[in-house]
């Protein structure tokens, strides 16, 4: 006798069966674009995301080589066949691509962050890598010499992985990387060196944490001015992993890194386990500056911004695959003698209040997605770009906050079996962490606001927006969401006098809701 054997579940139609994305995508695309794109996400929320979940299962954690058998220093990175075909498939999919091609236009970023947002918790924080690569390439698009808009740009948003670049982005050292004013890492121009790609300087330092080593190329910060001038003394450099950067398509890419870098060692993470994090030392790298010397940080921007907004879809792309399984799990579990657990009032009202959550943060999030694809079409208002500012520090803290305490409620969903490795809670759970530390802490990111808030009008064009929206809500909805716009303002007076950081990330979130 055999006893009782559960059914698993088996994951549904990740897009079709989603209960926001589909409404969602009506309200914010036109509709002749809503059809294209709603026939891919189609596709690729069912076999597409099957297909990605079996290379994904394949992925390992990756491998530092330091050494040859012959005793010599070789950094040899191993990184895993499933990463790498995750990599290649999703650039395939048109990440980054999409946000680059701009086939419609200010939509274009609705549309590829919804495929990160129905693929996200399938990919192993793939979009670590991917979502550098996406901020790089806006860095070149902005500020880079022509030959790096020929060369490198086109590789950084290519959906052939055979000629694709990734990015890294190296900016925290051991001194602080919420705060980088005090970067050793020092770039000295090198006389009478060329490249058609900048200015051409030679690099010597430590950073602390590289996340994508496994790239072709990072965006870095390093001294170029005296160490009493902080962070203005930082200047913004393209460092090539390996060279030649730029390889015949037919002969494969080595896996140990040159241009002297060596790798220290791979960090030894709580989760993200399968991204090569690693320690770097840079002994005299060749690199090639970006823009003006000194400008360093406000060259890297784009990337914070953009990376931060992979961060916060990230964060409910992991929630939606925990309602996800949840729901599932929901649909063959049955109670001992009684109903399923999807027919149990209880068990539903659970299901229910994290799929309000998601769907609040994914409206909160999307808003934001709509403002940053308009602000690089050149259609977004002062307004509307200001608004951007404010809240992209705003959405990823927030996203991140609220997402992983909804992810642990949908582990005991499951009872046991959630706790199981093979359900993946563990695995999703772990990486999303990452997303309050990475891109900037919650208390940093508010000082983040504080700083877009201190260039005037941007908080008087928020509240406006926030109450003109508020004004059109149903009286009684309005009425309980005005207070905390009061509290906004004061608020804001007081942090910049008591510096209680946190409190302006809360003071915001109600009027967030309202996208
Ligand atoms: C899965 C998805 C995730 C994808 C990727 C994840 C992997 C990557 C992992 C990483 O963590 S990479 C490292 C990320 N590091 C951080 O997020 C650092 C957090 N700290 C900050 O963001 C600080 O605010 C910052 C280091 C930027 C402060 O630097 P400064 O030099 O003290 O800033 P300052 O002097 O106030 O600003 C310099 C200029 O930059 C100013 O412009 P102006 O010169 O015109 O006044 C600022 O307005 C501008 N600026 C700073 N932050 C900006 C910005 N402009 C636009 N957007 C921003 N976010
Ligand atoms: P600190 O800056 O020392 O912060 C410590 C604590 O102090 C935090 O709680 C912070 O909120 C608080 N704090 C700091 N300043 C203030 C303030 N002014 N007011 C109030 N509180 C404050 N960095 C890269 O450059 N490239 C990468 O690829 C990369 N990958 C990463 C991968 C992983 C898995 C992780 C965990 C980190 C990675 N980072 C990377 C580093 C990451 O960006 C930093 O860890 C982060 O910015 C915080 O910097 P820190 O670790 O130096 O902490």
């Amino acid at each position: 006798e055999e006893g009782f054997q559960q059914t698993p579940y088996t994951e549904p139609n990740a897009y079709t069966t989603d209960s926001v994305l589909p409404s969602l995508l009506k309200r914010l695309l036109p509709a002749d674009a809503l059809r294209e794109v709603e026939s891919d996400l189609v596709r690729f929320g069912g076999e597409g995301l099957a297909e990605l979940r079996e290379m994904n299962a394949k992925a390992a954690e990756p491998q530092l080589i330091q050494y040859d058998n012959w005793g010599r220093r070789v950094d040899e990175l191993r990184t895993s066949e499933g990463w790498r075909e995750v990599k290649a498939y999703l650039q395939r999919e048109g990440i980054p691509g999409i946000f680059y091609e701009r086939r419609y236009d200010a939509h274009s970023r609705v549309y590829g962050f919804a495929k990160h947002l129905l693929s996200s918790g399938s990919s192993s924080v793939m979009y670590c890598p991917l979502g550098m690569a996406d901020g790089a390439a806006r860095v070149l698009e902005l500020s880079g010499s022509p030959a790096t808009k020929r060369d490198i740009l086109p590789r950084l948003i290519s959906r052939d992985p055979e000629i694709a670049f990734t990015a890294g982005q190296w900016m925290t050292e051991r001194p602080g990387g919420s705060d980088v004013s005090q970067t050793e890492t020092v770039a000295r121009p090198v006389p009478d060196a060329t490249s058609p790609y900048g200015p051409v300087y030679s690099i010597d330092g430590f950073k602390w944490f590289s996340s994508a080593t496994d790239s072709d190329v990072a965006v870095a910060l390093a001294r170029t001015g005296s160490v009493a001038s902080g962070s203005r003394g930082l200047s913004l450099l393209l460092i090539p992993l390996r060279r030649p950067l730029i390889r015949p398509t037919n002969e494969p890419r080595p896996s140990a890194l040159t241009n002297n870098i060596r790798i220290h060692r791979l960090k030894n993470k709580v989760g993200t386990k399968i991204v090569p994090t690693a320690e770097l030392e840079l002994a005299g790298a060749e690199g090639y500056l970006i823009g003006e010397p000194g400008a360093g940080v406000k060259l890297i921007a784009p990337v914070l911004n953009i990376t931060r907004m992979h961060s916060a879809v990230t964060s409910i792309g992991s929630l939606r695959r925990c309602i996800a399984i949840a729901t599932a799990f929901s649909h063959v579990r049955r109670l001992p003698g009684k109903e399923m657990l999807n027919e149990n009032v209880v068990h539903v009202a659970e299901l229910a209040k994290a799929t309000v959550v998601y769907r609040a943060l994914t409206h909160m999030v999307f808003g934001a997605v709509l403002l940053l694809g308009k602000t690089e079409c050149g259609v977004a208002t002062e307004e509307e770009a200001m608004r951007l500012r404010l809240l992209t520090p705003a959405v990823k803290s927030f996203a991140a906050d609220r997402a992983s305490y909804v992810m642990e409620e949908c582990m005991s969903l499951l009872g046991g079996q959630g706790y199981m490795e093979e359900t993946e809670f563990g695995t999703i759970i772990k990486d999303a962490w990452v997303e309050k530390i990475w891109e900037g802490t919650a208390a940093v990111l508010a000082l983040d606001m504080i700083r877009a808030t201190s260039k005037p009008g941007v908080l008087g064009a928020f509240v406006s927006w926030a109450n003109s929206t508020i004004s059109s809500c149903p009286t009684e909805l309005a009425r309980r969401l005005s207070v905390p716009l009061d509290t906004l303002r004061k608020g804001l007076n007081e942090i910049h006098s008591t510096y209680t950081t946190r409190s302006i990330t809360l003071a915001l979130r109600p009027a967030l809701m309202l996208f």
